[in-house]
């Protein structure tokens, strides 16, 4: 599945940067073009891979390239003012070559979280394709004014794009790394579960391989509808055959094929219950999704069809939903057998309850400092309840 990929402030623009570096490394090529912005001139020096020429700077009339410092509401009124510009953005683009577009922003700070809807309202209103959000939430830990920001952001956010991919920083952080650190390796985990979801998808579409393998549209109909989506993936290495591949066959030598099909079963398998048992992208009650995708990833020997069918029948009874798909992601020179899980429309998730609670105090607050407060607290609760009204 191809997609046009643009990074909005400074969690956008290096989620983007390491998407870039995932696909390089994994030799794929599903990122048609990659655009960055931000109100902070520094944040886009400090980009690697997105092309110079595709690092827009916005908003320099007013914030002179000094970024907002975490003023969203900021953030979105330059974006408006500037919107030819952020739409300058497509102009060198082979933007019919992309199935959907993809913007990715950290939504408690100040530029992402304000800019990222306003782009995609733009982008909406001339392009044909689905347009999906990776938003990344702040940990509680970074304070009310991030959840705030973020409870608002998410709420746009979701309201103008077809789909947003969820990433919770609260839930990936480990103790005793450094924030630069930790935003790294939490922006490889996300690379590659959207970097598998993507490529697997082109797989298909060049019709190199057999025919249950995953193509855009399924991802695409997962994602119809709109709504929260979570990621989780899980993978085991392979044992080396004697021939110093990763082939099944490899094993036969030491047990019957019933054996052999038994432990691609079960690999499989129990995959596809670490991945979604284990940490999502945002942590969230499962029987909550609407929908589902099963993609089981490794050497096609090893993708058993049975396997794959009984991981789809499994994620259906976890979410209680009807409509979750299976297929694979045929990678000859693997030596892991990978499932990710993708969970559609996720309506309960304690993560996003908490960010808007916090969110709410923290605008009550604010609201009461205000020299012109005359609002009351139904009234302060009102404002932020209309935007997350229809979400939890
Ligand atoms: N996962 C991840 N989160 C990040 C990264 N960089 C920043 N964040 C988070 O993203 C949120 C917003 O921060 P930034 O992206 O720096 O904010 P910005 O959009 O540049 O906005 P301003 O600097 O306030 O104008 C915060 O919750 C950060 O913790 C990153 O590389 N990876
Ligand atoms: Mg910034």
């Amino acid at each position: 599945m191809k997609v046009l990929c643009f990074g909005v402030g400074q969690a956008g623009g290096n989620v983007l940067d390491a998407l870039l570096r995932y696909e390089q490394r994994t030799n794929a090529d599903y990122v048609v073009d990659a655009v960055a912005y931000n109100t902070a001139s520094a944040d886009l020096r400090g980009l690697d891979l997105v092309p110079e020429e595709n690092r827009i700077l916005f908003g320099a009339d007013e914030v002179s390239g000094h970024g907002v410092g975490a003023d969203n509401e900021l953030a979105a009124e330059l974006a408006e003012r500037d919107s030819r510009q952020l739409l300058r953005g497509t102009d060198g683009a082979p933007t019919s070559t992309a199935d959907a577009f993809l913007i990715f922003a950290g939504l408690g700070g100040g530029t992402g979280s304000g800019a990222a809807p306003v782009l995609a309202k733009h982008l909406n209103r001339i392009y044909e394709q689905p347009i999906y959000g990776v938003g990344i939430l702040p940990a509680a830990d970074e304070g009310a004014l991030y959840s705030r920001n973020a409870a608002r952001s998410l709420k746009a956010f979701v309201d103008v794009t077809d789909h947003v991919f969820a990433f919770d920083n609260g839930a990936w952080a480990e103790s005793g790394e450094d924030v630069a650190q930790a935003h790294e390796s939490m922006n490889e985990e996300l690379v590659r579960r959207l970097g598998i979801l993507f490529a697997s998808g082109e797989v298909g579409e060049s019709g190199s391989v057999g025919e249950s393998v995953v193509d855009s549209s399924e991802v695409i109909n997962t994602l119809r509808g709109g709504g929260i989506s979570t990621i989780g993936y899980a993978a085991s290495e392979l044992p080396e055959s004697d021939g110093g591949g990763f082939s099944i066959s490899g094993l036969l030598g030491g047990g019957s094929s019933s054996s052999d099909e038994l432990d691609s079963i079960n690999r499989i398998t129990t995959q596809t219950r670490k991945a979604v048992l284990g940490r999502l992208t945002l942590p969230c009650d499962v029987d909550s999704a609407s929908r589902g995708l099963v993609v089981v990833s490794g050497p096609p020997e090893w993708l058993n069809r049975k396997a794959i069918e009984r991981s789809r029948t499994w994620v259906e009874e976890q979410t209680g939903s009807m409509e979750v798909r299976g297929g694979d992601y045929p990678l000859p020179e693997s030596n892991h057998v990978g499932v990710l899980v993708l969970l559609g429309d996720v309506s309960r998730s304690d993560r996003v309850a908490e960010v808007r609670s916090t969110g709410v105090e923290a605008e009550r607050d604010r609201r009461q400092r205000d020299a012109d407060a005359d609002a009351s607290e139904d009234k302060t609760e009102a404002v932020v309840d209309d935007r997350l009204d229809s979400l939890f």
